[in-house]
């Protein structure tokens, strides 16, 4: 998968090379490309941003510089690709968002900053791909970069061969709709608290039940606009 990022602070997606996702990017899985908003200005002082028409509060990003980064990063793609927005004023970003983006050959993500895009340039982005407007919940950062991390690790570990058991991945939460059974590891006795029984008797089926029961009751409790009514 090759996916461009595009901001004006490429250097907090260094971070990328540290995470489990450095791994996947070393092996050639996944081919990312950050690129310098300010790249595509063409004034002295590299201008990224200006007044709202209609007045209001802070600026917007101007949409030239925006014009010129879409048009190279999907200069010579090898498909149409998905354009992502991250936004507040986006669908939400899911598990099956994650999973439906794995499978693209080409992602392109562009960071917002201060109040956000000039609206145009979205309208111009689906001349280029399928644009997603997507927010990662419903409270607002500073910028898309952080949604960005968070959606680039959230769909890479999902890209077959970038970890390394793929039973973890259909167990985990969110996967079947239900949050995630509490986990233990030894020792069995630990500043007074046990390890549940039920895990140290060697009955699978009695274990597949009580972690069941457990999900049941976790998503009940923390999650329960999970569960139909
Ligand atoms: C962003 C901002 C709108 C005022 C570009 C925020 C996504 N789930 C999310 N929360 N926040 C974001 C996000 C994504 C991109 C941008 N801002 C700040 N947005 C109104 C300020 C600018």
């Amino acid at each position: 998968m090759r996916i461009d990022v595009v901001s004006i602070f490429p250097t907090i997606f260094d971070a990328l090379e540290v995470s489990l996702l450095g791994k996947a990017r070393q092996s050639g899985l996944l081919d990312v490309h950050v690129h310098d908003l300010r790249a595509f200005t063409h004034d002295r002082h590299r201008t990224v941003d200006d007044t709202p028409y209609g007045g209001g509060a802070g600026m917007v990003m101007k949409p030239e510089p925006w014009g010129e980064a879409l048009d190279a990063v999907t200069r010579d793609a090898v498909a149409r690709p998905v354009i992502v927005f991250p936004s507040p004023a986006g669908e939400r970003f899911t598990q099956a968002t994650a999973r439906e983006l794995s499978v693209a050959p080409h992602l392109v993500f562009g960071c917002g900053r201060y109040e956000g895009i000039d609206e145009r340039v979205f309208d111009y982005a689906a001349e280029l791909g399928d644009v997603r407007l997507l927010s990662l919940g419903d409270y607002v950062l500073n910028g898309g970069e952080v949604a960005v991390m968070a959606m680039v690790e959230a769909i890479g570990r999902l890209i077959p061969g970038v970890v390394g058991n793929p039973e973890s991945l259909v167990e985990e939460s969110h996967e079947d709709g239900l949050l995630e059974y509490p986990s233990f590891t030894k020792p069995a006795l630990w500043r007074e608290r046990e390890v549940p029984p039920v895990l140290l008797s060697g009955n699978h089926g009695a274990v597949a039940a009580w972690r069941r029961e457990q999900q049941l009751v976790r998503t009940r409790e923390r999650r329960p606009d999970l569960l139909p009514d």
